[in-house]
């Protein structure tokens, strides 16, 4: 699962790559290098979790960021400038960065501008096949490709009206059809508006004055202050808390962020804990049992028997399997159930 950070030159992509992975690449440079870190999904359920158990090792959720460089600078007075780099189609999500610290600062422009840019990309990559198709249907009068003219088409028209292909209801089967094409206009984002320093205070408030940019599926919307993050990711682990406390800020806004990030993709956490190991599990939405084992390893999914299921909330209140079971709250489930974020799982099965 890859989340590509993408957003005009100078916006701050670099330092909220530097904030979510605590590395240290160069800021203000202008460098169009590409970065990647894998980042562990903050998770507070599973530090509790592992203090019923205490386990030997503990395992977080994992996502990778890149600091993908996608966009030129020329973009701001011309359309269609953009370069886009392979690496930008290859990701599932995309975080834009939009810089809203500096004193020229124009969100509105620049989120519309990586907008128009997005949708200029996407439309070239759908005209010349469009008629390719179009002809070798005529010419052969073979239809295998039929379905993925039509959606080519409606992908057109929707751009045409100057919105994004994720706004299309697209089935399964449709969208498989033109997954090949990775569209950028497809892939869930995340805004990152990346506020100065002085404007931390006032966080809260800004998020509400930008939330006419959420769409919901579509996009979603951070406020960060992109600088004290890396600063904060830079210290020692001990000393973090009295710089939070420092600034009045209860929790980096990273962490929030890189579980949006992470429910962006569609991603949900379900949890194995035993006295070697505390772990959280990363599975699509709607993953049967039998798929959740296959997360663990392989053989579970083909041998699959049961999932002994209890929710994080209940195992937080009984504390263990025996006080689960007397309290019925520990479920047997089958092959068909649908394993919910936060599930504690037990699995059983047969190789
Ligand atoms: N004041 C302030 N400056 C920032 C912030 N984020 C980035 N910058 C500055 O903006 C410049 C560009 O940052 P960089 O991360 O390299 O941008 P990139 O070109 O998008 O990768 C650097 O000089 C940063 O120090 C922020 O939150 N506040
Ligand atoms: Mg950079």
């Amino acid at each position: 699962m890859k989340i590509g950070i993408i957003g005009l030159p100078q916006s701050g992509k670099t330092t909220l790559f530097n904030a979510v992975s605590g590395q240290k690449e160069a800021v203000g440079d202008y460098s169009r290098a590409i970065h990647k870190a894998v980042i562990k999904v903050p998770d507070k359920r599973l530090y509790d979790l592992a203090e019923l158990v205490n386990p030997d090792k503990i395992t977080h959720a994992e996502i990778e960021f890149l600091d993908a460089a996608g966009f030129s600078g020329k973009g701001k007075e011309q359309k269609g400038d953009l370069e886009i780099s392979p690496e930008l189609r290859l990701m599932d999500a995309l975080a834009m960065v939009i810089d809203s610290f500096s004193p020229t600062a124009n969100p509105e422009r620049d989120i519309q501008l990586l907008r128009d840019e997005m949708i200029l990309a996407d439309m070239a990559a759908i005209e010349n096949n469009v008629d390719k198709i179009e002809r070798s249907i005529k010419l052969t009068g073979r239809q295998e490709r039929a379905m993925e003219l039509d959606v080519l088409k409606r992908c057109q028209a929707i751009l045409n009206a100057e919105r994004l292909i994720s706004e299309l209801a697209l089935n399964d089967e449709e969208s498989k059809a033109v997954r090949g094409y990775a569209f950028l206009t497809q892939k869930p984002q995340i805004a990152v508006f990346n506020i100065s320093e002085d404007k931390l205070p006032q966080s809260t408030a800004i998020e509400s004055g930008y939330s006419k940019f959420v769409q919901e599926g579509v996009r979603e919307i951070a406020v960060v202050c992109g600088k004290i993050e890396m600063e904060l990711s830079q210290l020692p682990e001990e000393e973090r808390e009295d710089f939070l406390k420092d600034l009045g800020i209860e929790r980096p806004a990273m962490e929030r962020f890189i579980r949006q990030s992470y429910h962006l993709l569609g991603l949900i956490s379900f949890f194995t804990i035993g006295p070697p190991e505390a772990r959280a599990w990363t599975i699509r939405k709607g993953f049967t049992a039998p798929k959740a084992a296959g997360a663990v390893h392989t053989d579970f999914e083909r041998g699959f028997i049961r999932a002994e299921v209890a929710s994080y909330e209940d195992y937080m209140v009984h504390k263990n399997l025996q006080s689960l079971k007397s309290a019925a709250k520990l479920h047997i489930e089958g092959k068909d159930y649908i394993v919910h974020d936060g599930d504690v799982i037990l699995f059983r099965f047969n190789i």
